[in-house]
């Protein structure tokens, strides 16, 4: 028996630091405009129900000829099966469908030769939930979260030849993560984002945030970020605006406000602008678009216009690939929304790939984006508000130059208690404060007893959201006017869901619940009621496509939440398609 069996009964008790969540948004970098070279492909790969990796440490164990090896090891990193990265491993084969626990991930990474001048860094897209990282048999770092990139330097790590780089990626569901045990769309666990390794000067340029100044009449440019490393100046150019200006840097800060008046940025006219900046020998690029978006009253302005959010919300969820995302599905994806007659879509309920704010920025669609603080989140401890917050912070630092992200979203349907609203609250105020260029919402809730929106953290949000399920989940959808006149809101609201199952195919029903034609009476009504509804500033029923579940059993669902307007196949479309496409186009001539 070998000693390590006997301990190790908490994770704490490793005699490695692992749970220390040191990879976290203060160790981002910038990456626009920067090479990569892409570490993803072919893994060794084993699945780990007990931690076995962890008590024999199998991390350590640098590639040894059999007749040398000195341990009985229970797993050789370096012998047996790949897998391809990024991917969901419930998505490779069916022993692993629902497997949640820990995996390793083992490659070599070849360095020809290691230039004293650069620096190096390891970037995960996202892995699903906790990573960590070794390098050579030494534990490097851990990040927790679900869906956003971290980083992790690997300059005094390094050596020149070859490397062993390791992950052990665990998503097993527990009460204090964020997503927390129950959620409404599949645990899928593995690396199912790109990995890439980036090589910089010895300065580097962490951050940069560059947006249109909200004061002064909107007539400047705002720029502002971080630099790591000697430098006593940042030089921003902006070819298009005639912009070519020295930033002083102080103490790896630089900002400064710059007059320009830019072609404003707009779903009908998505202009975007070509920016670089350097400093101290490091050069980052983007494309940049430029506006303005407020609340006033209980309206969202759009460039000073109100405007009407026609939205659609969507998940990340593919029949064969999972959460692994492609251009192609992204493009799909805007061509759907785009057929729709969508200016808006709400990317719920965790934050997407950052190519879906890229091409919405392009292609002229406004987003919502959210973290996964959803339904009961254990709102009582500290360490899991850190989790939510860096995952926030993660988020608004990779995508808060995305003209197209209008909305950061703190959470969805969360029980109103004090803890929650402190929560949430601090939430808030983290977004207003990383970016104070932008709304916050998020899905807060109804009474539906009283008729009433009612939720302490509708005051610290800019736009409420209301997740409303009348015809489906709640009978009377006249309520949704008592719920208007009773609640008087201050500010917008949006409805950020609404909508029925609707199955098709083999076996699906033809009339009542679950039915198509049950779902696109649910529409029908719904616009026949939101036609009435003043105080409403927008939509984005529920969902694009259907997507995998596995709480939702029946035999019309069969493992889906069939309420997508279009199935699973993300081809054929329902009848609620056009009903809904028709009001939308109705509405986007109207504005015309
Ligand atoms: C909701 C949740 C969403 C669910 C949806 C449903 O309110 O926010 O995650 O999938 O309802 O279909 O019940």
């Amino acid at each position: 028996l070998a000693e390590n069996a006997l301990t190790a009964l908490h994770d704490e008790d490793y005699d490695v630091p692992f749970n220390t969540q040191s990879l976290n948004h203060t160790t981002m970098i910038f990456t626009g405009g920067r090479q990569a070279r892409s570490l993803n492909g072919q893994y060794n790969f084993c699945v780990d129900l007990l931690d076995t990796g962890l008590r024999q440490k199998w991390f350590s164990m640098l590639p040894q000829p059999q007749e040398e090896k000195t341990e009985p090891w229970d797993y050789d990193p370096y012998e047996g099966e790949t897998v391809p990265v990024p991917s969901n491993w419930a998505m490779l084969k069916e022993k692993w469908y629902f497997f949640e626990g820990s995996a390793w991930y083992t490659r070599p990474l070849d360095m020809e030769k290691l230039d004293a001048e650069r620096r190096y860094f390891l970037r995960m897209g996202a892995a699903q939930y906790d990573c960590k990282i070794f390098l050579n048999g030494e534990f490097l770092g851990n990040h927790y979260g679900c869906s956003t990139p971290f980083f992790l330097e690997l300059t005094e790590h390094l050596k020149a030849g070859r490397n062993w780089l390791m992950f052990c990626v665990n998503n097993t569901r527990t009460l204090d993560r964020v997503p927390m045990r129950n959620t409404d769309w599949f645990n899928y666990g593995g690396i199912y984002r790109e990995v890439e390794l980036y090589e910089t000067p010895k300065t580097v340029i962490r951050d940069l945030f560059i947006r249109l100044s909200g004061d002064e009449g909107y007539d400047r440019i705002a720029v502002s970020g971080e630099v790591d490393g000697a430098a006593d100046n940042a030089r921003l150019t902006i070819p298009d605006l005639g912009i070519d200006q020295e930033i002083p840097v102080e103490n790896g800060t630089f900002s400064a406000q710059i007059e320009a008046s830019p072609d404003l940025w707009s779903p009908a006219s998505p202009r975007l602008y070509d920016v670089k900046l350097e400093a101290g020998g490091d050069t980052v690029t983007d494309r940049v678009g430029f506006r303005r978006i407020e609340r006033r009253g209980t309206e969202i302005l759009l460039n000073g216009k109100p405007t009407f959010l026609r939205g659609i919300s969507v998940h990340e969820d593919d029949l064969e690939n999972g959460k692994v995302t492609s251009e192609e599905d992204l493009r799909r994806r805007f061509e759907h929304a785009r057929e729709l007659g969508c200016n808006y879509l709400r990317l719920a309920h965790y934050p997407h790939h950052e190519r879906a704010a890229q091409l919405a920025d392009e292609l002229g669609f406004m987003l919502w984006e959210e973290i996964p603080v959803y339904w009961a989140i254990d709102f009582e401890n500290e360490a899991t508000f850190r989790d939510a917050q860096n995952q926030l912070l993660e988020l608004i630092k990779r995508d808060r130059n995305r003209a197209s992200v209008i909305i950061w979203s703190v959470g969805n349907e969360n029980p109103d208690t004090d803890a929650r609203l402190s929560f949430m609250r601090r939430l808030a105020e983290t977004a207003k404060e990383a970016d104070p260029t932008r709304l916050t919402s998020a899905a807060c809730l109804i009474n539906h007893a009283k008729r009433k929106i009612e939720d302490r953290l509708a005051d610290h949000i800019d736009v409420i959201g209301i997740n409303e399920y009348y015809g489906w989940y709640d009978e009377n959808i006249e309520d949704l006017e008592v719920i208007g006149r009773n609640s008087a809101p201050d500010r917008p609201v949006v409805i950020s869901e609404t909508g029925a199952d609707g199955a098709i195919g083999d076996g699906a029903p033809e009339k009542g619940f679950f039915s198509e034609s049950y779902m696109a009476d649910v529409y029908r009504e719904q616009i026949a009621m939101l036609r009435r509804l003043a105080y409403v500033k927008g939509i984005s029923p529920w969902i694009l496509y259907d997507f995998r579940i596995e709480r939702r059993q029946n035999i019309y669902q069969a493992g889906f939440n069939r309420k997508g307007l279009i199935h699973a196949d993300k081809k054929t479309r329902k009848e609620a398609f056009s009903i809904l496409a028709s009001w939308y186009h109705e509405l986007a001539a109207g504005e015309r």
